[in-house]
């Protein structure tokens, strides 16, 4: 098992193990039946990190707290390959440090970020972090890590001695965007892990010197004025070439969360966005030569897509999808989506949410796993 699937893994069972105890206490109980108990210990594993919000041109303080309400995350890897996960922070805030937290295979984290040069990344013309996602695009076995953010992104090229170079530049990566997601996937099997980066507000944006205050979208239901999504070819000598036209995967929706995964069967890795304002997208890959986007029951749903997560609910060896969405009572209620692959019988997906799979109140993040056989999950 990889250290990034136990890693997902653990952060599940850390979920619904909250979930259980939370439950067991207003029931009178600890712990539940499933046997899980867990208790918070960030402040004594060293972790402290708090996230800051961004500032905005004053231009839009009638509408800042809604807008800078994005960016806090956490990634998880291996980055210096002793077998132990370690922890990156983003924040939001000019000045503000992102946090690389090394396990000290104790129970305890250290925060190395300065020393590895993966800190100070939210500068004043550079733009704030909102997000990150490891990968070895290189192939060398030492996990690097892609920050994208609102401003230029950054890739930062593991040393393997704990450092981390900026190779944004050099990699052709340099592009301003407004982004709030970002995934590593092989498109084109060609054994180099490809970039795929969502825009979600348009790139021409930056939010410290406005030209305009028409940043918002515009529609409620079937927006299409949000960034574009970008597709970055690793051309496997540390550069990258966007490809996002030629590939057809440029959709301007408001992307905020992005999967792949084979969801029609045929060998090769399809794209699946979660946008806000708008209907969720599935892209079919055409022999990683271009991708088309699929009739799939998607396009009359609209949604406000948070966060995609891709699971085989009912075993079947299938990529179904779980979708979360904004469902509060009194302000707008859209439900989470459970959508069952029924691609190859049907052409579509079967949506099947109900209940407290449905309704989650305003949902971001989900994840899929087996809570109940602990060992068999379900991805
Ligand atoms: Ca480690
Ligand atoms: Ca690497
Ligand atoms: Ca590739
Ligand atoms: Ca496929």
């Amino acid at each position: 098992m990889s250290w990034r699937r136990f890693i997902v893994i653990a952060a599940f069972v850390a979920a619904i193990g909250a979930v259980l105890a939370l439950n067991g206490r207003a029931a009178g109980r600890v712990g539940g039946r499933a046997g899980i108990q867990l208790s918070e210990v960030s402040h004594e594993s060293g972790i402290d990190f708090v996230h800051q919000e961004t500032t905005l041109d004053p231009k839009l303080a009638n509408i800042a707290a809604h807008i800078a309400a994005l960016g806090a995350c956490v990634s998880v890897a291996d980055f210096n390959n002793d077998n132990w996960p370690d922890l990156y922070f983003t924040t939001s805030r000019f000045g503000a440090a992102n946090a690389l937290y090394v396990n000290q295979h104790d129970g305890t984290f250290r925060n190395v970020a300065a020393e590895a040069g993966v800190a100070s990344l939210n500068r004043p013309g550079e733009g704030v972090s909102m997000g990150a996602v490891w990968g070895d695009y290189d192939n060398d076995g030492n996990e690097d890590l892609f920050v994208y953010k609102w401003g230029y992104p950054q890739l930062l090229h593991n040393l393997g001695n704990g450092r981390f170079e900026d190779v944004t530049e050099k990699a052709g990566l340099k592009r301003w965007m407004n982004s709030n997601g970002a995934i590593w996937f092989d498109f084109d099997r060609d054994g180099l892990l490809d970039l795929y980066v969502t825009g979600y507000f348009r790139s021409d944006i930056d939010f410290w010197h406005l030209k305009t205050t028409h940043v918002m979208q515009e529609s409620w239901d079937f927006a299409s004025n949000g960034g574009k999504n970008l597709l970055f070819k690793n051309m496997g000598d540390g550069t990258f070439k966007d490809v996002t036209d030629s590939l057809g995967v440029g959709s301007t929706r408001w992307t905020l969360a992005a999967a792949a995964a084979d969801f029609n069967d045929d060998g090769w890795p399809d794209l699946y966005l979660a946008n806000d304002y708008g209907p969720e997208e599935l892209f079919i890959n055409h022999g990683g030569k271009r991708f088309e986007l699929a009739r799939a029951g998607l396009e009359d749903d609209s949604k406000s897509g948070m966060a995609v997560a891709i699971g085989d609910v009912y075993n079947r060896d299938r990529h179904d999808i779980f979708v979360t969405n904004i469902s509060e009572r009194g302000f707008l209620f859209q439900g989470n989506n459970l959508r069952i692959n029924f691609l190859k019988e049907l052409g579509r997906f079967d949506e099947i949410a109900k209940g407290v799979v449905a309704d989650a109140g305003w949902a971001w993040g989900a994840q899929f796993g087996d809570r109940i056989t602990m060992g068999c999950w379900t991805w």
